[in-house]
């Protein structure tokens, strides 16, 4: 079964309906038939210097939405990327394959340093995508289910593994190849529908998977469509209603076509009431499971223990050979 890996940053109490749709949905399908591996990459939530009890808290709650919204720990390895050192001894052997021109390059973190300052934004964050890069390769990862906005870091991973291979003249590593579905590959900012839906973006704009339903239909409500009245999709000149459209469809299962044919002569108030109610009704049972199993942290842990320690077996591996690879002695 071919190897598929994704994770998350705990940079935030609740993962968002871009998260959910861009990644999280796509990780549960895919562990029916392939090696699921999915983590709560809590070192690169360093990156935006947390309060330690937040991030202590933040790192399980978003395990929690993962099992929640249906990785199963049975069939999918869950861990905390901390618990396993091989990710950050990878990313030097993998920092050092990298030109600084081209990780200068990463327009993420040209958006995110312009927001911190200059003078706040980190190394850490600098070198981010080499450390996801490592993430990646550790497990031999075929496919990398994400949203469109990683594309640009998948790449990168994909250029360290050929220069890698391509230096030790053998396949070390496997070569990823990305995930991304098209419907989803980017939910926008209610309140800013040509910006993607983002953890940093603004409040107004977004959906949380842990937001009590009044506040979500009330977003919904207030989400900015535009002056016409037809009910369309059209990404360049109605983006608010696309979006809306989008949302209804990957949740609803009907196709944007047969929702426009439904919502013809009708008022952008009914289509917001039901792209509302659909949410509501998705987040509901994710919600309350989350409680649960935050109401059960020594299970989570142990959940998160048992991943853990399968994923080191396969990263010890990995870096074992890698390091003999480039010329390491290895100990006696
Ligand atoms: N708006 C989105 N639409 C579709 N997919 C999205 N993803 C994020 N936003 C959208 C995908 O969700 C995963 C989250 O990865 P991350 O935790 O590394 O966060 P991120 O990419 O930095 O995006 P966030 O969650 O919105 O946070 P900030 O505010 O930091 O930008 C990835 O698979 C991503 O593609």
């Amino acid at each position: 079964r071919p190897r598929v890996f994704s994770a998350m940053q705990p940079t935030a109490d609740s993962l968002h309906l871009g998260n959910y749709l861009g990644a999280l949905r796509q990780w549960v399908a895919l562990q029916e038939d392939h090696d699921a591996i999915y983590s709560v990459v809590d070192l690169h939530a360093l990156t935006v210097s947390p309060d330690p009890a937040v991030l202590r808290h933040r790192s399980r709650l978003t395990a929690a939405q993962y099992l929640a919204a249906g990785v199963d720990p049975a069939r999918s390895l869950l861990f905390l990327q901390s618990h396993v050192a091989q990710h950050t001894q990878l990313a030097w052997i993998l920092s050092c394959l990298t030109g600084f021109g081209e990780a200068s390059r990463m327009t993420q973190f040209k958006d995110k340093a312009a927001r911190q300052g200059s003078e706040g934004a980190s190394v850490g964050l600098f070198t981010y995508p080499i450390l996801m890069a490592a993430d990646i390769l550790l497990y031999d990862t075929a496919l990398v289910p994400v949203g469109e906005d990683q594309r640009q870091h998948l790449e990168l991973a994909r250029d360290l593994a050929q220069r890698l291979n391509t230096r030790v003249g053998r396949e070390v590593v496997t070569v990823p190849e990305a995930s991304i579905v098209r419907a989803t590959a980017k939910i926008y900012d209610l309140a800013e529908p040509t910006a993607k839906m983002s953890k940093s973006g603004h409040a107004s704009g977004l959906i949380e998977l842990l937001d009590d339903p009044k506040v979500i239909a009330k977003r919904i409500r207030s989400a900015v469509t535009d002056a016409d009245t037809v009910i369309r999709f059209d990404r360049e000149a109605k983006p608010g209603v696309s979006n809306l459209l989008t949302i209804h469809s990957a949740l609803s299962g009907t196709s944007v076509a047969d929702l426009e044919a439904e919502f013809a002569g009708k008022m952008y108030g009914h289509l917001k009431v039901a792209v509302a109610d659909v949410v509501v009704e998705t987040l509901a049972p994710l919600r309350e499971r989350v409680t649960e199993l935050m109401a059960a942290p020594d299970e989570l842990d142990a959940i998160l223990a048992d991943g853990a320690d399968r994923a080191r077996t396969i990263a010890a591996g990995t870096l074992a050979r890698v390091y003999d690879a480039v010329g390491l002695v290895p100990p006696a």
